[in-house]
């Protein structure tokens, strides 16, 4: 494979336990306090102490949750390389749409005024997007209102106005459960997915034995939630084709089976 220009390879060759677990960059956490011109309701960054430059990634909880309840995704990428930042919504009720807004808000604020402790770890050419159901659907609002995002990672999303997403050029990972009644896969997520054009670079994966909680418990990351999480944006954020492989190739194909997942969809290869 030819690499293209912009890619960057961070960190050490990815192997099928490696991107189960977290990496190997030592992680530093800066708080963000809420402001009445913040534009969003503060958060927790995670960051790599390395020297160097890396990606970042702003993430959102759902309805009525906090910065927690994505704090596991954020501080693992942080471990493999991005700089990933857990926010509060100004208000826990806000919709999806208004959430897309505050994580737009937040790559601005990480990526341009920032402290200088995190700032000077940062790219600010690579940007992404993430979030659990009402997060999950700011996600996608937020990478149909910016084409140069450079990944997302919707996970059990959830938005009542609208499953159309068809307007998303940048690759998306959509991640759903098979037990989730509050963000159901079939009228949810998937129709989300499906409504991306099959020209975009996306995903989609219906974890087995899994519910909404899933992908938002604050102290324990699900293994397969933090494999793709960490797979997809290491691919897309850094250009990097060595990540290929866990989403196309064999060690995806070896991941994958019945009793972690009822199905995966791509449209790989990539
Ligand atoms: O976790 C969520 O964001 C749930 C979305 C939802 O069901 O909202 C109902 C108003």
């Amino acid at each position: 494979l030819t690499a293209v220009a912009s890619a960057a390879t961070i960190g050490p060759d990815p192997t099928t336990t490696s991107v189960n677990v977290d990496g190997t960059f030592a992680v530093a956490t800066q708080t963000v306090t809420k402001t009445a011109t913040l534009g969003f309701g503060g958060g927790t960054i995670y960051y790599p102490t390395a020297t160097g430059t890396f990606g970042v990634v702003a993430l959102s909880p759902g309805f009525t949750a906090t910065r927690t309840s994505v704090q596991q995704v954020a501080r693992r990428l942080a471990t493999h390389g991005l700089v990933t930042i857990a926010i509060d919504t100004n208000s826990t009720l806000d919709l999806p749409s208004t959430r897309a807004t505050q994580l737009r808000a937040a790559l601005n604020y990480v990526t341009g005024a920032s402290p200088t402790a995190v700032r000077s770890h940062v790219d600010t050419t690579r940007r992404g997007v993430g979030g659990h159901s009402m997060g999950g659907g700011g996600a996608l609002y937020a990478l149909a209102a910016d084409p140069t995002l450079k990944a997302g990672v919707a996970m059990a999303p959830w938005n009542s106005a609208s499953t159309n997403f068809s307007t998303i050029k940048s690759p998306v990972l959509v991640m759903t459960a098979d037990g989730d009644v509050t963000a159901p896969p079939a009228t949810q997520g998937l129709p989300m997915y499906n409504s991306v054009p099959t020209t975009v670079k996306k995903a989609y994966l219906l974890l087995n034995n899994a519910v909404h909680g899933t992908f938002s418990n604050a102290t324990v990351l699900d293994e397969r939630v933090g494999r793709y999480a960490t797979v997809w944006t290491k691919r897309w954020m850094d250009d990097d084709t060595r990540y290929s492989p866990f989403l196309c190739g064999a060690a995806h194909t070896d991941y994958f089976n019945a009793v972690r997942f009822d199905s995966y969809s791509s449209t790989c290869p990539f």
